[in-house]
């Protein structure tokens, strides 16, 4: 008897005792979102040790943390995201107070401490900043029929490397003429020049962005324990020396421009650029001016290195990935070119225009866009106050990453997200596009939102609807498949692989450079 009273007694001392802490637990308010083991000095750094790259680490970490949780990287609290709901309270709901960016060695080398709209904290600075650039790339933007033209242009030049090769019988590397072919659209609309193949600055060029893309911004051990910076360090040494070929280029054609500039002319976007500053100078009426925001060269600068370094390793990337699936599914290639060959025909080259009339080709783009983001983890964003995300609080300056490959590998909103598959793009009758899923961000959204979205676009559709009109895209016989797996650095590129272009019926004869 009395054993059961003993019993009785203790279940009642541990209920009450889990009451009181559920009422405590309650009383304390909302948490901070779940932490992974954490140790001095060092932070969460053991526990994130594995073979897989970050944006897939972080996924696989969901099943034991929550959608929402965070981590110590040396001293910063990093919190990471992986479900659209909260992705889009921290970039859209609550976009201003989480508009910062975190101040690492990396990118202040390549940024002038952070003097660009990318990398550079929020501020009345980037704020005026990012406006300038906006309006200047939307003045671009309006003479959409130029941007054409220009894409069109190189288009036909990447076309004919390829029908040289196809003649030869080559298989040929296509990075590095995707990327002559991008960096060729966005120098003509930056500084109104072009590069042809094999002209030693644009070998430079590919030299100092390679490795840029290689060192800057990968959460390397320098950027988490910035007193690192006084040991030697190959990366950052490496990252300096681009930065400053890059910056010697930069500066070649800013003084240029600044030599020939009128205001009765606009030729480029660097022309724009020096407009808008110069008549923000100019204007003591606005209460905002470049001076008194402190607008100055190096923001100018660092913004064309932005513009730059953006639209070409961004845009050439998702194209390297739309070949390499393409190459993997030929029934997609297939697909498009039918698509092509009854909307377009042989008669005539794709443009714009023809955007509404080939939603499968559409389609790929976006199913591209899903399966292989970009910038996996986007930027990082700074909480700038004391916040809360869902029910969790946020300190003021936690860094915040946004783990776009949770959102758009999602198994709760896409069927078998690792399989490739356009279809999902398309409606019931397979004539139109939707977005099937809310976990879909490929550019990101909010204050911070890419600014390119507009012109990857277009290039993406005509440099991907040219080709495909008039190759067929494989790898030679005796090769494997590309590998999907991709290399992770601040954008996720495609491995290095050889592609064979075979000219469709009625494109065999090779046309003229238009270099
Ligand atoms: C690419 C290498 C260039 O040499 C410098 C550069 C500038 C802007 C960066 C870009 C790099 C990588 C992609 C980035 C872009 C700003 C926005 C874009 C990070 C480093 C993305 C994907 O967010």
């Amino acid at each position: 008897m009395t054993w059961v009273l003993c019993l009785f007694v203790f279940t009642v001392i541990i209920l009450t005792l889990f009451a009181l802490y559920l009422i405590l637990k309650s009383a304390q308010g909302p948490q901070e979102p779940p932490c992974l083991p954490t140790l001095p000095l060092i932070g969460s750094l053991l526990y994130l040790r594995s073979p897989h790259p970050p944006h897939v680490l972080f996924k696989e970490l969901q099943k034991k943390y929550g959608q929402t949780y965070s981590l110590m990287m040396g001293s910063h609290r990093v919190i990471i995201i992986n479900h659209h709901v909260h992705a889009k309270e921290v970039l859209l709901k609550k976009g201003k107070i989480f508009a910062g960016r975190p101040r690492t060695v990396t990118t202040d080398v390549l940024t002038r401490d952070g003097k660009d709209i990318a990398f550079g904290d929020y501020s009345a600075t980037w704020r005026f900043h990012r406006k300038i650039v906006h309006g200047a790339l939307s003045v671009f933007g309006e003479g959409l029929a130029s941007i054409e033209r220009i894409i069109q242009l190189e288009a036909q030049s990447l076309c004919s490397t390829l029908s040289e090769a196809a003649d030869g019988g080559l298989a040929l590397d296509l990075s590095p003429e995707l990327t002559r072919a991008v960096t060729n659209v966005i120098c003509c609309l930056c500084f109104n020049s072009s590069y042809c193949r094999g002209d030693p600055e644009f070998e430079a060029m590919l030299r100092y962005s390679q490795g840029i893309v290689d060192t800057v911004a990968k959460d390397s051990l320098v950027d988490i324990f910035p007193w690192l910076q006084i040991f030697p360090n190959a990366d950052l040494q490496l990252l300096k020396q681009c930065v400053d070929i890059r910056d010697k280029l930069l500066q070649k054609k800013y003084e240029e421009h600044k030599a020939d500039y009128s205001d009765h002319v606009q030729r480029d976007l660097m022309d724009a650029l020096l407009r808008a500053k110069r008549s923000a100078e100019n204007n003591n009426t606005t209460e905002i001016s470049a001076e008194s925001v402190g607008l100055s060269d190096d923001h100018l600068l660092m913004t064309v290195g932005d513009i730059f370094g953006a639209g070409v390793e961004t845009t050439t990337t998702v194209l390297k990935w739309a070949i390499t699936y393409l190459i993997h599914h030929p029934e997609v290639q297939r697909q498009i070119q039918d698509e092509l060959d009854s909307k377009v025909g042989v008669d005539r080259s794709p443009q714009l225009g023809d955007r509404g009339s080939l939603p499968y080709l559409e389609a790929t783009i976006r199913e591209v866009l899903r399966i292989r983001p970009v910038a996996p983890l986007l930027i990082p964003h700074v909480a700038l106050s004391n916040t809360s995300i869902g029910n969790f609080t946020v300190r003021k300056g936690s860094r915040v990453i946004i783990n776009l490959w949770s959102l758009h590998h999602d198994e709760k909103e896409w069927d078998n997200p690792e399989i490739f598959d356009p279809g999902r793009f398309l409606n019931n009758k397979g004539n139109g596009l939707t977005i099937p899923s809310s976990s879909y961000l490929p550019f990101g959204a909010g204050v911070r939102v890419c600014l390119g979205e507009a012109l990857a676009k277009m290039e993406l559709f005509l440099f991907l609807s040219w080709i495909l009109q008039r190759f067929t895209l494989s790898v030679p016989s005796s090769h494997p498949l590309p590998s999907l797996d991709g290399k992770f650095g601040v954008v996720l590129q495609p491995v290095k692989y050889i592609v064979k272009a075979t000219p469709r019926p009625g494109w065999e004869k090779p046309q003229p450079q238009a270099c």
